[in-house]
This record gives structure tokens, sequence and C-alpha cells, in this order.
């Protein structure tokens, strides 16, 4: 969501923030916005939708200064529109804020009968009234700040500026990320390392209530409590080169094609080829008194959750309960002692699921994140750590971190069931064959691109579309289903096969195309079961499956799509290819913003 940059730096920094804010882009591009502090000024620009309306306005009216502070905006509170672009400001001091201040209300109307005037509709606007009040009446900035943070609830990161120190920039977080940068002579803020990268690479993760007083001379960091404390500095090696797109006319693109060079690379720290068994990057850790699995997770990394479910059933016979994080920290979910809480998020910073994961350890979980960035705050809180090696996925709909979080979790439930003593060496070999396998079968299913960009331009006019699929091809579908809502605009929605008859098979005409993932093999003749009753009613239907399936099954369809044959555990990892190309290549034929679809932004870090 919305990214934060600052710089108390040693030379004019606005086109270093703005430079910050492109690696930043892709948690958000509602509006951006910079300020600095020169001339005994706090002096903006900010610039509603895309950065390359700010970076535009700065060349007509540069900034000069050698601290400053930079934002790039999801709105969760207020329009995209100028007004309520960050930063925000008074006459004595500027602030950006990731997050959401819940006390908002009270606090506005309580500043407002103080006499205080806003000019936007943002919850964030209260922090900067809130300081600016207190430093107006005299009181030192550091002090303004440090109890101001104790009268807003909810989660924030926050870089803020004082229009008269222009040699002062504090920092502050909860529930939202914030890292501090080293550099020569200068120090940073930022939401992540990636957006600090072309600065410094030596890294101090801020915790949960930490802020930070950066001034020329020292950088000080206190804890929820207000003592002083230090932060490991970390070098990030996160690269500072910007990640471009190669010959790829999509960021999205890109990625899917990725996908059997990231997955190989990922299934390298979890497989023992030669030893033919799997073994996770931690080796030490101890499942064999894991009673059961709580899965949480949001969007499609709770498809991903969803796949592993029938794989941790299947081989480890554990039992699992699966819930999406923004209702699972919610329910008064029962966590029996001996549980294991597995949290997935490709930037490990979801706020709903750091939220559950914060529930679960205080409900005595031991917990396992599967998350892509391994420095996030999920990757910092866990027992167990299993990265994705993904690499920096930029286009908003997740295509390659989708599935890397396969590969690992379908690693995963074959360690589980090894330690539960349900998986017996052969069965274990035969795991690691098919894993093995997923890389080139996943390039066999790219290789039929071409005739998902021919079907794209039938499926392109319609309002609604239904996916079809059972067991793991199910949350296949769900996942099919998301992707085209996200970047195609098309309503969309995944079904279980089997339940299309309790009520969806009501939507069945022939301007609702169908997509039916059905890989031949034990579920095979019940999908097309469910499939033949949609087009026994004019059902138009494009099947995804193997030659033996479409031979057996094809004829009627308006459309098929040939993947690999491949072993039942690898199908989500290769079917998933197709459901992203199509709604990739709808997305096109529609004309949509691809990589950074409307209303939309990538690592949700507000509930
Ligand atoms: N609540 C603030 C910041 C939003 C945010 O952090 N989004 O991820 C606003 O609406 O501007």
């Amino acid at each position: 969501m919305c990214g934060i940059i600052g710089i108390l730096g040693r030379d004019a920094v606005s086109d270093r923030l703005v430079e910050g804010l492109r690696r930043l882009e892709y948690r958000g591009y509602d509006s951006a916005g910079v300020c600095t502090v020169h001339d005994g000024l706090l002096d903006r620009r900010r610039a509603e939708g895309k950065l390359d309306n700010l970076a535009k306005k700065l060349l007509a009216d540069p900034l000069p200064g050698a601290i400053g502070i930079a934002h790039t905006r999801w709105a969760t509170h207020g329009a995209p529109t100028e007004d309520n672009a960050h930063p925000h400001a008074t006459e004595q001091v500027a602030l950006v804020h990731n997050g959401i201040i819940e006390n908002f209300k009270p606090l506005r109307e309580a500043l407002q009968a103080r006499g205080r005037v806003f000019t936007s509709q943002t919850d964030t606007e209260v922090v900067a009234h809130l300081v600016s009040e207190k430093v107006e009446a005299g009181v030192d900035p550091v002090e303004a700040v440090r109890t101001s943070l104790k009268e807003i609830h909810g989660a924030f990161a926050l870089a803020i500026l004082f229009r008269e120190h222009p040699d002062l920039l504090i920092g502050a977080r909860l529930g939202s990320p914030l890292v501090v940068g080293y550099g020569e002579n200068e120090t940073y803020l930022g939401s992540d390392a990636l957006a600090l990268a072309p600065l410094t690479q030596k890294i101090a993760y801020l915790d949960e209530g930490d802020w930070v007083v950066i001034t020329r001379d020292k950088v000080q960091i206190f804890d929820k409590d207000d003592q002083p404390v230090e932060r490991p500095v970390t070098l990030s090696g996160v690269t500072g080169a910007l990640i471009d797109k190669g010959n790829y006319r999509h960021f999205m693109l890109k990625e899917i094609f990725e996908q059997p060079v990231v997955v190989a690379q990922t299934l390298q720290s979890y497989l023992r080829p030669l030893e033919e068994q799997v073994a996770l990057p931690d080796r030490d850790f101890d499942f064999s008194k894991i009673s059961r699995v709580t899965i949480v997770a949001c969007g499609t990394s709770f498809y991903a959750g969803m796949v592993a479910k029938y794989w941790f059933e299947q081989f480890a016979r554990m039992p699992v309960d699966i819930d999406v994080a923004s209702e699972f920290r919610y329910r008064a979910p029962v966590l029996d002692p001996g549980g294991l809480a597995l949290f997935i998020s490709q930037s490990g910073e979801t706020a709903d699921t750091l939220a559950a994961l914060r529930h679960a350890r205080a409900e005595g979980q031991t917990i396992a994140v599967v998350v892509n960035v391994p420095t996030s705050s999920m990757a910092r809180e866990a027992d167990l750590l299993l990265p994705t090696y993904a690499g920096p996925e930029i286009g908003v709909a997740s295509t390659k971190a989708f599935t890397c979080q396969l590969a690992v979790l379908a690693a995963l439930a074959a360690n589980l069931a090894r330690a539960k003593g349900r998986l017996s060496p052969d069965a274990e070999r035969e795991i690691v064959k098919h894993l093995a396998e997923a890389p080139a079968a996943m390039n066999a299913a790219l290789s039929h691109d071409s005739e998902i960009e021919a079907l794209a331009p039938l499926i392109a006019p319609a309002r609604d579309v239904l996916y079809l699929g059972r067991g793991p091809d199910y949350p296949m579908a769900l996942e099919g289903a998301l992707k085209l809502k996200e970047i195609s605009y098309i309503h969309a929605e995944g079904y279980a096969a089997g339940e299309m008859k309790h009520g969806p098979i009501a939507l069945i005409d022939d301007n609702v195309p169908v997509i039916v993932i059905a890989p031949s093999g034990p579920l095979f003749e019940k999908t097309v079961s469910n499939m033949q009753e949609v087009q026994a009613r004019g059902g138009k239907v494009v099947l995804i499956s193997d030659a033996e399936g479409i031979a057996l099954a094809g004829e009627g369809c308006m459309a098929t799509i040939e993947m690999p044959k491949v072993h039942p555990l690898i199908a989500p990892l290769v079917y998933a290819v197709p459901v992203q190309l199509l709604a990739y290549h709808v997305a096109v034929v529609k004309g949509t913003d691809v990589d950074q679809p409307r209303n939309l932004a990538k690592s949700v870090t507000v509930e």
C-alpha cells in the first residue's frame, strides 16, 4: 500500500525521493507527493494519479532542499485527489503516512473545536495537526511527536519534517513497515529496503512501536516505551538497479514467463534430488509434535493455502483449517496447543495476515510463514521461515509468487508427512520426482501462449465468466476468476464444479463463458459431468485439460487449451499458467492497465 521515503541528505534530495517512489509505486498509485525544507519553508509538490504526473510537476517547478519526505498513495480515507495526497502539512510540520489512524474522527473533531483548519479528508492529517499544535505551543519537536504517538490508534508508518528544524527527520511505526537506511553522512527512512536500494544497503528494521529521531550527528531509535534501543544494521542485498520489463509488454507477462525458472530456483532449496528427499531450508525444525495446521492468508496467497490443505490432508493426514486473514482474526478461532499456524504472503507485510499471525502467536501457536521477502515483518516474527525465491514481483496481480508458494507448500506437506511417519521413502521419492518435473511442465504450458491469446477476444466481451474445478483444481478456478477480475475488470466467479447445480447454474446462458479446469485423473469424470450439465444449458465451455482429457471431453467445447499430462500433485502449478495467460490476454484486449489495475495495490499494509 502507500509507500513512504525520507532523506536527511547532504545535497538536494527531491530527485532521489522520486526515484525511491518509483521503486515503491507498486504499493499505490492514486497520487504522489514530495515535501522538502529549504529557506525556512516547508515546500510541497503533489499530484493526482501516477508518479509521472508528480515528476512532470517537479520538472516544471523544481524543489530544492537537502531534507525531504515523499509518498505514493493508495487511498483509504478520502478520494485520490491532490488535496488528499501526502505529504500533509501545517505551517510547522509536514508528514507522510502509511496505515490508518482509526481514531481520526474524534481527534479531528477535537482539533477542529480548538480552531485547527483541515484541508483534506484523510485520516492522516490529524497527525500533522496533533504534532503541529504542540510545536506551535513551544514544545520541542521530539517531545511533540512522542506524545502525539500516544494519542493515535491504528496502524502507521510516519516520516515527519519540521519547518524550523531543517536537520531533523522523525520516523515511527506501528503495524506498517518502516526501515532506517544508513548512508555516507546521510540517513534515510523507507517503507522497505527496495525503496532505499540505490541509496544504501545498510538497513535497520524498526520493531513494532519503535520511533526514530534522525539528526546530522546521530540516529536514535526508541522502543514503544520510549526507551533508547539498538536495532541491528543488516546488509539488505537488494539490488539498486530498477527492474525492467525486458522484451515483454508488461511486467505481468514477464513474470508469468519467469515461472519455470523461479519455481526451479525455489525448489532447489526444498528438494535434495540426489538423496530423493524433500528438505526445508531450516532442517532442525521439529514437526513431530504438530497436531494440526491452521492456514491463514489473503487473496491469491489464500488460494495457494487452499491447494495446500488438500496436500496436507492427503499426505500428512493432518487436520487443516483455513481462513482468510481478515475473518480469522475476528471470529474467535479455537487454536489447540501444538498447532502450527501457517501464514502465506508475497510481501510478508499484508496487514490482515500480520495481525492474524500475532493473534495466533498470542494463542500459543507455532508460527510458520511462506513469504517472498525474507526480511519482511512476517519473516522476522516467524518460528519457521519458508522463503519463496520468486524475485521481486512488480505486476500487481500475483503470478510467479503464487506458483513459488505452491512449490514450497508441496514440499512442506511432504515434510510434515515424513515427520508424522506417513510418508514411505518410495512415496517421498515419487514426490521429489514429480516436483522436479514441474518447471519443465510449466514451460510446456507456456508454449500455448499464442492459442490463449487467440482465444482472448472471444472472452473479452463477456460481462460474467465462470471458472469450475474440483479438488485442488477448485482453488485454481477461484484463482483464475480472481486474476480475470483484477486485471480485466470482468466479473468472474470460481466454483467447485459439483456446486454449480446448487445455484450458480441458473446464471448459465450463451453469454457466460465457463472455463473448466480438469486435468485427466481421478476427478476428471466427475468434473466433466458438471461441465456437460453446463453445456446442456447452452453454456459455452473452454476446457483446460491434457490431450487425454481433451480427447475424451473436448467435443462441443467453444475451445480447448491443451496442457502437458502431469501428475496431480503438480497440476496446480502447471494449470496456473493458462489461467494467468487467459486473464492477461483478455485484459490486453480490453486495454486495461495490466500492471497497475485500478483501485488495487500490491502489498496491502492496511487492515
Ligand atoms: N490512510 C492514509 C494512508 C493510506 C495507506 O497507507 N494506504 O496503504 C490515506 O488514505 O491517505
